[in-house]
């Protein structure tokens, strides 16, 4: 058996989630899931060029979070593995699609493609290729939000950011320097590490001097919580609560979400790295298995409800194909354009 760290254990009995919540996330889940298969299928048939990177296996991460926050108002900040955090917060799969295959109609207008997604109306402050790149300008946004409310009076600006990294970027300085001025500054940000134990092929043990990264929250003053990354129902409670003390003004959270990753790095990764055993101990811990279970254990949905919804979520993933696929190339002409913030944003 693979030495596996103890994962938290979240009473469900406390989740006192309804039948809609409950439904809403588990939508939002299967949609995650069903973009990325569709990635890799047509990333192998070649309409994809570049790095991919998916998120299978991690999807309760970002509905947990993403799903407690306030759609088109709260601020998401994430990485390269950007395309489920971009559905999460109502990018339609149309034009997270159209990007990933360079057109014009993709939410960057097809010059950002799968590691830079990007859109103002939903709030999400970019994809970025490098790692930690996206925690300053989360600070950023988190830091607009108190002047505008502290020192320019409006009441209105109580919005929370979350800032979505992985383990590897831990050990980076930029993560450091953030925690301390979000502390500092009590900012409203979540930084939220989605620890899937590696970074490419380097194991979260030997890169780090101490593991259990919520706990390197408390040098700054500021609360630290591990949780089981693979259940939404303890992603989603403790989201709630960090994002209610953000929005109270009561300071910065760091969330320490145990998961995995069920594929390679990318999509150009063999995974010949990560042992069977350590894959089982995770495939079994399934988080769309596991809410579905819930569902159905706790009479708040039937198998068939559950199918119809993939169902339905099968169909948006093809129209969005479809759509990418008959859409136009950027023009050349436009190489410059959005090179430089425009009117027409
Ligand atoms: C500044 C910088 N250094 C190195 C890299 C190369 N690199 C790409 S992904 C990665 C690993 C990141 O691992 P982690 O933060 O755990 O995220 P995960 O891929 O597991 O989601 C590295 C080192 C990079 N993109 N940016
Ligand atoms: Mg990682």
């Amino acid at each position: 058996m693979v030495q596996e760290r103890t994962l938290p254990v979240f009473q469900t009995a406390g989740a006192n989630i309804t039948r809609e919540e409950g439904l809403m996330l588990y939508e939002d889940m299967v949609l995650g899931r069903a973009f990325e298969d569709k990635c890799a299928e047509m990333y192998y048939r070649g309409k994809m060029f570049g790095f991919v990177h998916l998120y299978n296996g991690q999807e309760a991460v970002s509905t947990g979070v993403i799903r407690a926050m306030r759609p088109g108002e709260d601020f998401v900040c994430s990485t390269y593995r950007d395309h489920v955090h971009a559905l999460s917060v109502g990018v339609p799969a149309d034009n997270v699609m159209a990007e990933l295959f360079g057109k014009v109609t993709g939410c960057s207008k097809g010059r950002g493609g799968s590691m830079h997604l990007f859109s103002a109306e939903h709030r999400l402050l970019g994809g970025y290729a490098f790692i930690g790149e996206g925690i300053p300008v989360a600070l950023g946004a988190a830091f607009q939000t108190k002047y505008r409310r502290e020192a320019m009076g409006d009441a209105t600006a109580d919005q929370v950011t979350a800032c979505f990294f992985g383990d590897g970027t831990t050990n980076n300085g930029q993560f450091y320097e953030c925690l301390n001025m979000a502390a500092l500054w009590k900012l409203p940000i979540l930084f939220v590490v989605e620890n899937n134990k590696w970074a490419i092929g380097m194991a979260h043990e030997r890169a780090t001097s101490q593991p259990e990264i919520y706990r390197k929250a408390s040098v700054f003053g500021m609360p630290g919580v591990e949780v089981d990354g693979m259940d939404v129902l303890a992603v989603r409670a403790v989201a709630q609560e960090a994002i209610a003390r953000a929005r109270a003004g009561e300071g910065p959270t760091l969330i320490e979400a145990l998961t995995y990753r069920f594929r390679g790095h990318s999509l150009a990764d063999p995974d010949e790295l990560r042992s069977k055993a350590e894959k089982e101990f995770w495939f079994a811990r399934d988080p769309i298995k596991r809410l579905a279970a819930y569902m159905t254990e706790q009479s708040l949905a039937t198998q068939d409800e559950l199918k119809a919804i993939e169902h339905r979520v099968q169909d948006v993933i093809e129209r969005a194909v479809k759509f990418a696929q008959e859409s136009p190339e950027p023009d050349p002409a436009d190489l410059y354009k959005y090179v430089f913030a425009e009117d027409d944003p």
